[in-house]
């Protein structure tokens, strides 16, 4: 067998390209410098991968934001209104990315949405009917001429063109994007010609849309698209991941390829089936280890699974991780304070390479002593007690249909609520987090390093949260939050306090551009040990005579940002957090708290890849949301939150949730993503923003009032709400304070206008 890898993470050790880049994009290391950085962390991994024993190296992986971006850029789909006649690729790119760069225009940017079902996020290319493509950006070639002048073999990554198409949007009017395929593949054959010049000889295409459920239209690109691509004197090897495949097997079997990487892991199929579609005269490439998730692998198990197919196949045998290690921390060895039971459970990026020539050798040489010493912590964590929590298991075991319900139906609910808050029509709130500050954040860090003692800490954040609640009874609004200075990031604070889950020092992981997350790893039943929020809300509503809503992170969202345990299914370690936050709902009510949302931003994104499994997932996730919000009473008021979210396939199931408030994103979208709500009639309450928080731009009194305008023609006027699209985490104190002004008033004069 070969070991090859599909994609290593970019974002380098100690997230050096975070900083290069956030460097050049603040003017204090020019691009020179800026591009020798990157040459520096490619040279790093692709050494890293090939100590580990990968023979055929990923080139291409490494792009300056997003590689979906890379693309746009290495095909001359640049939107027109990031072109600049001052600017090189680099600057378009970036200009692409962010809405400006350090030379040319300031132009809207691009969208960006999250790559399949993961917490990754590309930015949307935008194709319009009349798109040309031509060849405009040569840096893929640059990085496979340096991986050769440092003695590898490289087998360039890119994005099949297909799902390059299905990614994209439509520009301006809809269009059928295939049509553009024919033109796509003309600047693909000529890449291919390029690389096989440069003594190329694989070159992986990733279509990752075979994962999902396709039409017959698509079904015939990706046939079309490899016969057009095949000749060009590079072999291809087709990657798919996220999921199964073998709905598609029998098209695969037809592709004009030399090999096809299959997921492993996801395979609801056997070895047989993939080896026979495959057929001997093509390489067939198995992702054996997990490439987005954490844990060591069962290296014996595989080595049993595998050893006859590796016998027989020999070379035409390749093993690899199952998708991109993008979505994992590059080394495990860095982390200081994981106990080393855990750690030993565990493995990164480097570690995963690893362990493929762990597997190889004992495929190769029928020797298991290494690989039965490897694995013996798997099976330790299999056996372990560790892992288990009674009493959570019992909860769990004892919730009923019951314990989904809310006492009283929303109609019910809703006059108590009214009677209790005292609100008036289309009341203002914020989505949760006000501004984190230079001094929150270094409070943080000083608390955490121990150089700031909890005393001290604890003073400093209550001065923070007082300085909240004043701001925003002088701004007029009617529902207050405490503004979060106390979190770093919303799943990874809940991580730090529940039990089950811990969190790594160093387990960076790229969510957009140069902005990283570090999520928590679930490797045990979940459980609250103790109150997680009540302090800070309770602090902040002694405050103010005005509600103040308490906040939590929803356990679909803690779930899906989290790197969760593999011997135990989803919807079980779903209700386990909803059963911690349910508890947490009952502790902030009885601390006097009558508002609390419990956010839901990746509710959407973490729909199954297949439509056909939608509705299962909905069930459980809904179920798993209205377990938590079970713990409020009539009079307490849940609210939920939603970031950038396609309604219209799921409103049925976001009415399921019965949160007695949704706020959810369509300021940039100008209500467009109300028209859900057109053929559904929504019965709950809903806070549609009224303006982007994600530009500094301050949006004025008269535009604000149009959005709930049009608003108020989908949903009745009395179960509306006035708010930002999102949290003001990000934001500056000077734009939030003159948005939130302009938003009261708009809220203000319409109450005038409407009573
Ligand atoms: N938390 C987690 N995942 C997420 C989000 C989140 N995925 C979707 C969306 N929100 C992504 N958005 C962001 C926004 C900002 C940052 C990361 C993801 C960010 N990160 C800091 C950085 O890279 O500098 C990390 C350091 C810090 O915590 O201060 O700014 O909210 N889990
Ligand atoms: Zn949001």
């Amino acid at each position: 067998a070969l070991i090859h890898n599909l994609g290593f993470p970019r974002i380098g050790k100690q997230r050096a390209l975070k900083f290069a880049l956030e460097a050049y994009w603040a003017g204090t290391i020019d691009q020179s410098t800026l591009r020798a950085k990157g040459a520096e962390i490619r040279k790093q991994n692709w050494a890293l991968q090939a100590q580990a024993g990968v023979e055929l190296l990923p080139v291409g992986d490494f792009a300056w934001y997003d590689h979906v971006l890379a693309t746009t850029v290495m095909v001359g789909a640049v939107p027109a209104r990031h072109h600049s006649s001052d600017s090189n690729p680099l600057d378009t790119l970036f200009r692409i990315a962010r809405g400006r760069a350090p030379s040319g225009c300031v132009c809207a940017a691009s969208e960006m949405t999250k790559w399949f079902d993961t917490n990754y996020h590309y930015i949307v290319p935008e194709l319009s009917a009349e798109q040309r493509f031509s060849l405009t950006d040569s840096e893929l070639f640059t990085h496979v001429s340096e991986a050769q002048q440092l003695g590898h073999t490289p087998k360039p990554v890119l994005i099949g063109p297909v799902t390059y198409l299905y990614l994209a949007k439509c520009a301006d009017e809809p269009f059928d994007k295939l049509a553009l395929l024919p033109q796509l593949l003309e600047v693909y054959q000529q890449i291919l010609n390029k690389l096989a010049a440069q003594q190329v000889q694989w070159v992986q295409i990733d279509e990752p849309i075979l994962a999902l459920e396709l039409d017959d239209a698509y079904r015939q690109a990706l046939k079309d698209s490899f016969t057009s691509l095949s000749g060009h004197g590079v072999k291809l090897l087709l990657a798919t991941y996220f999921d199964d495949v073998s709905h598609h097997l029998d098209d695969i079997q037809d592709y004009a390829i030399d090999g096809v990487h299959f997921d492993w892991l996801a395979s609801t199929v056997d070895i047989q089936a993939l080896d026979k579609a495959v057929g001997n005269e093509r390489v067939l490439s198995l992702g054996v280890v997990d490439g987005r998730n954490v844990w060591r692998a069962n290296l014996s198990s595989l080595h049993a699974q595998l050893h006859p197919i590796a016998e027989q196949r020999g070379e035409m045998l390749w093993i690899a991780p199952s998708c991109s290690l993008l979505h994992t921390p590059v080394d495990l060895e860095q982390e200081q304070q994981l106990d080393s039971e855990l750690k030993s459970w565990l493995a990164f990026a480097t570690q995963k390479c690893q362990e493929l020539q762990l597997l190889r050798h004992a495929l190769h040489s029928s020797d298991t002593t290494a690989i039965d010493r490897y694995s013996a912590a798997v099976k330790a964590r299999q056996s372990s007690t560790r892992v288990n929590n009674k009493r959570v298991q019992q909860s769990v075991a004892a919730l009923s249909a019951q314990d989904a319900q809310r006492q009283s139906a929303f109609s019910k609910r809703a006059k108590t609520q009214r009677q209790a808050l005292q609100l008036p029509l289309l009341p203002t709130t914020t989505i949760g987090s006000f501004p984190q500050t230079q001094a929150i954040r270094q409070a943080r860090r000083d608390f955490k390093n121990g150089t700031l003692d909890s005393q001290a800490y604890h003073t400093q954040m209550e001065a923070e949260i007082r300085y909240v609640i004043e701001e925003q009874q002088a701004l007029g609004l009617d529902v207050l939050v405490h503004g979060e200075a106390e979190r770093n990031d919303m799943v990874e604070y809940f991580g730090e306090l529940l039990e089950g889950v811990s969190f790594t020092q160093f387990g960076w992981v790229q969510s957009y551009g140069s902005r990283c997350v570090k999520p928590p790893i679930i490797w045990g039943d979940v459980a609250r040990s103790q109150p997680m929020t009540v302090h800070w809300s309770r602090y902040a509503q002694s405050l103010t005579q005005k509600p103040v809503k308490g906040m939590l992170t929803g356990p679909v969202t803690i779930l899906s940002w989290s790197f969760v345990r593999d011997d135990l299914d989803n919807p079980t370690i779903a209700k386990q957090i909803a059963v911690a936050l349910r508890d947490e709902v009952v502790d902030l009510q009885n601390a006097g708290i009558g508002i609390i949302q419990i956010d839901e931003p990746a509710f959407r994104e973490r729909m199954p890849l297949k439509t056909s499994h939608w509705q299962d997932y909905l069930d459980w996730a809904t179920y798993a949301f209205r377990v938590a919000a079970s713990g409020a009473e009539d009079k307490t008021q849940i609210h939920t939150h939603m970031c950038y979210s396609e309604f219209n396939d799921i409103i049925g199931a976001i009415a399921d949730m019965d949160a007695d408030v949704i706020t959810i994103e369509t300021s940039r979208s100008h209500m467009e993503l109300l028209n859900a709500f057109e053929h559904f009639d929504y019965p709950n309450e809903i806070g549609p923003g009224v303006y982007d928080i994600h530009t500094p731009n301050v949006p004025d009194v008269a535009s604000i009032k149009a959005l709930i305008h049009k608003a108020a023609q989908k949903i009745p006027v009395e179960r509306l709400w006035v708010n930002p699209d999102c949290g003001l985490k990000t934001r500056q104190w000077q734009e939030t304070r003159a948005a939130l002004y302009n938003m009261v008033e708009a809220a203000k004069e319409l109450r005038q206008e409407l009573n």
